[in-house]
């Protein structure tokens, strides 16, 4: 710190003013010191005048670097930030919306999991049905381990318009509408019991791709680990997505069996190599662990004892024509195409790739893919065009499941050797990749060669930089699309050590924002990349994530019209509307029309008897923007939280008799707290 400190003051001064960003630190600073804006007696503060307000708060005193990091993440408040980036939730069953580069989460979006503030899952029946939908054979599963978002795509960019994310833990997809940001659906895999390869989307989106993780039996039925080798499949599921609707048709999907190796990441082709998917494995060795009578090898050796795996080549769009003419066999009734057939149809190669790889991620015009093993520190690209000369060549050997295993020489385009431990690769606007490395904890910068990109200039490390640490995945601004978009990179790192004030053993995750703007020769070492910001989050593991220019988002500010019902995304003909209020009885039945309105539930006494069976409709008929009200009901479990314009219906039965004070749960205007009424329930008899 002391040599910063020892920076000329005319040195920091001429760098701020150069950069224009003297304002706006001073308006950073107001906002963290309560400051009046006074700035003395030229209008500005200087370096000097931030340096001395931090010490005096206990502060470190910023070198140059750090002074402008933090005017470029800093948003005066008003400012929107021009990328949003959808973060999956891991543990947490959710997804968040986190703007960029401020780094504010901005949402939660509930996904698989209940999730109060936006009541979803307490009382309100539609989005109970759409938790329901992920239960598996009658159990509910409300937890998830979301793992990587796919973002709706036309013609391979990012449209705006849906977002897609998987479940590694339960084999299920969830389908997200961005016009409101809310679940719509939720399907869960028929064939397997855990995923990873997914989701990815084809670049128009008509298909979702799941790929599988841990082999199973097909419908997860027992068969003991001795039976692996015969009983044991691995999978791809394509899921047919019709935008028309808004909605994955289950009976128009399919998946493919594969070998029991472990299925890892997959990505869509794109431009030349659309119609083709490519997914990475592991456990090629078809290790099945250590029993306590010590035979076998546990998975961790036995499952990296050869030094490749297979890269998985599916011809997607043959695929789908062998499914339409019926060539398929069923799993609970979800068609299958069988591994015997996939071959006879030339839907299925590999290529050797280094071992344990995590990531295949093609190029943006779709002709190389690029695969990190995660113990060789090279990333290796494979070119579409290689690939597809060397199945015409047959230029193959035979896996044991009879898969033609491609040449690898005559496959591979260049290997670039970027640090130990690569793992997941995403794409610049000129032509440089950028890698994740998990052992070094680096991200490297890289370019491609060959000539839609940096020609004989590339196939080459640019710099490395450092992040803290154990970095996963790492994410570019629109990075996986036929257009990236360049700016940001956000790494997703795994350990946090010594980042951030430790609340107890367990650790946020640190997401560290990265400026890749500046060209290579900004900074010879790090290719130009600069940290900005590290992020914690403390609500589950992101593991990927995907940054999409914010103004292709177009989402509803208020529901279209009074009346709306999210769930069919148009007016409910049924939901309550001012003027037609009312509570109607017909035997033990209660049926109730509620409007909420800043500040009162109409009607505001309800009064039943115990063991009715309740239906309780309520329309927010509050059309301003942010005018949500709750609605909350003691000891029934029962919070909603009502957009304007939207409605809700809420089914139980009373089974508590008393006194239950409701009230609207979102603080909406002064009289706030006069927003409640009573629910009377009469004892039985
Ligand atoms: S993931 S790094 Cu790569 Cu699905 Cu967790
Ligand atoms: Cu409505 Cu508070």
């Amino acid at each position: 710190m002391s040599a910063r400190s020892k920076t000329p003051l005319w040195r920091k001064r001429s760098i701020l003013l150069m950069l224009g960003l003297v304002a706006v630190l001073v308006l950073a600073l107001q906002a963290c010191t309560g400051g009046n804006g006074d700035t003395g007696d030229s209008g500005t503060a200087s370096v000097s005048d931030i340096n001395t307000r931090r010490e005096a708060a206990g502060l470190q005193a910023l070198s140059d670097d750090q002074l402008l990091a933090a005017g470029l993440t800093y948003l005066p408040s008003g400012e929107w930030d021009p990328y949003i980036m959808f973060a999956s939730g891991g543990q947490s069953g959710q997804m968040f919306v986190i703007g960029i580069p401020s780094m504010r989460i901005l949402k939660t979006i509930a996904v698989f999991t209940p999730e109060p503030w936006q009541g979803w899952g307490f009382g309100n029946k539609g989005t109970e049905e759409i938790l329901a939908s992920g239960d598996i054979d009658g159990n509910e599963v409300n937890w998830a381990d979301t793992h990587h978002p796919a973002l709706s795509e036309t013609n391979g960019d990012y449209d705006g318009e849906y977002v897609f994310i998987n479940d590694k833990a339960n084999a299920r997809i969830a389908l997200i509408d961005l016009r409101d940001f809310e679940v719509k659906q939720i399907v869960k895999n028929p064939i397997a019991i855990n995923d990873h390869g997914g989701t990815k989307v084809t670049p128009n989106t008509e298909w979702v791709i799941e790929g599988g993780q841990y082999a199973t039996p097909h419908g997860w039925e027992y068969a003991p680990m001795s039976s692996y080798e015969s009983e044991y499949k691995g999978m791809v599921t394509f899921w047919k997505f019709d935008r028309d609707s808004g909605r994955i048709l289950e009976d128009q999907s399919f998946a493919m069996e594969l070998p029991p190796y472990w299925q890892d990441l997959c990505d869509a082709g794109k431009l030349e190599s659309e119609g083709w998917v490519f997914c990475g494995s592991f456990n090629t060795e078809l290790a099945t662990g250590t029993g306590l009578d010590g035979t076998g090898d546990p998975f961790e050796a036995g499952a990296s004892a050869r030094d490749r795996d297979y890269l998985h080549i599916i011809n997607l769009d043959k695929a789908i024509e062998v499914a339409r003419a019926g060539k398929t066999f069923d799993v609970k009734g979800f068609p299958v195409i069988g591994l015997s057939t996939a071959l006879d149809e030339e839907l299925l190669y590999f290529a050797p790739e280094p071992k344990s790889p995590h990531g295949s991620d093609v190029t943006p015009k779709g002709d190389y893919i690029v695969v990190s093993g995660k113990l060789d520190p090279h990333t290796t690209i494979y070119s579409f065009a290689k690939i597809q000369q060397a199945i015409a060549d047959k230029n193959w050997v035979l896996d044991p499941y009879g898969v033609p295993v491609l040449d690898f020489d005559a496959v591979v385009e260049a290997q670039v050797e970027v640090g130990l431990g690569p793992l997941h690769t995403e794409f610049g606007p000129d032509g440089y990749a950028y890698t994740s490395i998990f052992l070094d904890s680096t991200v490297a910068k890289w370019s491609l060669g060959g000539p839609n990109y940096r020609g004989d200039d590339g196939w080459k490390l640019e710099g490395t930089l450092p992040v803290q640490y154990n970095v996963g995945h790492l994410v570019t601004a629109e990075g996986d699309t036929v257009s990236p978009d360049g700016g940001y990179l956000v790494a997703l790192n795994k350990w946090s050590i010594d980042r951030f004030f430790p609340p107890g053993p367990l650790l946020p995750q640190n997401l560290q924002l990265v400026d890749i703007s500046q060209p290579n020769s900004s900074n010879p070492v790090t290719g130009g990349m600069q940290v900005l910001y590290d992020m914690a989050m403390g609500m589950g593991e992101p593991h990927y994530a995907q940054i999409i220019k914010a103004d292709k988002l177009n989402p509803f500010e208020v529901y279209p019209e009074v009346g709306w019902d999210p769930g069919t995304m148009s007016v409910d003909p049924n939901a309550p509307v001012l003027g037609n209020e009312r509570v109607e009885r017909n035997g033990n039945k209660v049926e109730i029309w509620m409007t909420a309105v800043r500040s009162h539930f109409t009607p505001d006494q309800i009064e039943i008897r115990e063991g009715d069976e309740v239906t309780w409709h309520i329309t927010n008929v509050d059309t301003s923007k942010d005018a949500t009200h709750g609605f909350a009901i003691p000891a029934y479990n029962v919070n909603l939280s009502l957009e304007p314009g939207e409605t809700a219906t809420v089914e139980f039965t009373a089974t508590q008799s008393g006194t239950f004070p409701f009230y609207c749960t979102e603080f909406c205007s002064a009289l706030h707290l006069e927003m409640a009424g009573y629910f009377l329930v009469q004892p039985a008899g």
